[in-house]
């Protein structure tokens, strides 16, 4: 079973993270940010990574250094569980509709962290929660990942839709490409011969 635990403490949060790769979307987040553990809920259950994450953050102060250091902190933990990263697909990529929210993620785990991010939240807040930290999620769990992540929005006309479309097209893009590759199970995917 490729699975890592990552724990990460700092004046602003105190987080632990455990994933399995090969698991069946079973999740269990809770990070005093409602919005981000329904988001948190949903990258575990369309990308079939198990996924427990307890995040004591610096709420008083806003919900940022909270979402920002669980990206951090599962980022790591993906780069962990995927050790070499031999046998995997390592591409993925899934257009996700959802009702008005149409959004397109597309990724490769190559070890060179890149976000491009095309997608513009139409209001500032879904509920209590800064539409500005779903990038900022992207941001630091591509970063940490090693993950070149592109997210556009084609479409879309409310907030918690659109951002609830991207975290489900990133988590199937992430179940594509986490998978092995049966017809090339030994071997790491690059002509590099390392990712
Ligand atoms: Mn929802």
């Amino acid at each position: 079973m490729r699975s890592a635990t990552v724990t990460r403490k700092t004046a602003e949060t105190d987080i632990s993270v455990k994933i399995t790769l090969d698991g069946s979307g079973s999740y269990d987040n809770q990070t005093g940010v409602g919005f981000f553990d329904h988001m948190l809920d949903q990258l575990a259950r369309h990308s079939l990574i198990d996924m427990t994450i307890r995040c004591a953050g610096d709420l008083h102060i806003d919900d940022h250094h909270t979402v920002e250091d669980v990206g951090i902190a599962l980022g790591q933990a993906l780069t962990q569980a995927l050790g070499d990263k031999r046998g995997i697909r390592r591409y993925g990529a899934c257009l996700l509709p959802m009702d008005d929210a149409l959004v397109r993620a597309a990724l490769d785990l190559s070890g060179r962290p890149y976000l491009v991010w095309n997608m513009e939240l139409p209001t500032p807040r879904i509920g209590t929660f800064d539409t500005e930290l779903v990038r900022e999620f992207f941001q630091a769990f591509s970063t940490h990942g090693g993950i070149t992540l592109h997210v556009d929005a084609l479409h879309g006309i409310n907030s918690h839709h659109m951002a609830e479309a991207a975290f489900k097209a990133v988590a199937r893009s992430l179940r594509e490409a986490v998978e092995s590759d049966p017809r090339k199970a030994d071997a790491i995917p690059s002509t590099k011969g390392s990712l």
